[in-house]
């Protein structure tokens, strides 16, 4: 059995959650993290010293932390060759998209724009902040954008564990109130990661209850 700890709010255990579903695996979830506490403890603290969610744990194995990592382990221990390509260089090919996700994409969008958004209440918004922001994501969602213009999904016809660490982020993106790049091969993408009922039920989950007021 899986184990997953961490609250359904938070992008990185979303990430996970929509990848065990993609994948048909059975898993229990417990609720971590956020209103919900209960990871700085000396137990949890045992199981990912970072005091972060999501830990993740199959059967007896390893305590897994940092989510792409989690996905990446999944694929490889579970995933077919459409969800987890075979040749390195395919792979490659999409795992290129998720580490710069992770680390250039979601940084802008996260502490750039949905924090100041969400987590500021209205009266602190600082736009000047925002603004900046917005403008730093531009040429990168052009960028992911140009790279959709050449297929449905990242590695071709169907979703792979690329498109589980890009596709997450995509429902903040679409959905917070901001000025986005005019990017018609990513909205196309993300209409069809909306359609899948795993994405719909694990990824586009609302996230009201962080908003500061
Ligand atoms: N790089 C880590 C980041 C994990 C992370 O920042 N988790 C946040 C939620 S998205 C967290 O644990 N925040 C504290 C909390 O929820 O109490 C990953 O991808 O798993």
């Amino acid at each position: 059995m899986i184990t997953v700890w961490g609250r359904t709010t938070s992008s990185n255990v979303q990430i996970v959650m929509w990848a065990i579903a993609e994948l048909g695996l059975e898993c229990e979830r417990l609720d971590v993290g956020g209103a919900f506490g209960g990871n700085r403890t000396p137990e949890y603290l045992a199981m990912n010293p970072n005091g972060l969610v999501p830990v993740f744990r199959d059967g007896d194995g390893p305590f897994l932390w940092e989510s792409a990592a989690i996905v990446r382990y999944l694929g490889a221990a579970y995933g077919n060759e459409r969800f987890w390509p075979p040749s390195p260089a395919a792979r490659a090919d999409v795992d290129k998209w998720a580490e710069w996700i992770k680390t250039t994409f979601g940084p802008v969008l996260l502490t750039g724009v949905f924090w100041p958004l969400i987590r500021v209440s209205p009266a602190q918004h600082d736009h000047a902040e925002i603004a900046a922001a917005t403008e730093t994501l531009k040429p990168l969602a052009r960028m992911l954008d140009t790279r959709l213009a050449g297929g449905r999904y990242l590695g071709g016809d169907d979703v792979c564990f690329a498109d589980i660490v890009v596709g997450t982020l995509l429902y903040r993106y679409f959905t917070l109130d901001f000025e986005r790049a005019d990017t018609p091969h990513l909205r196309a993408y993300y209409d069809r990661l909306a359609a899948r009922p795993a994405y719909a039920k694990h990824v586009m989950v609302s996230y009201e209850s962080l908003r500061a007021r």
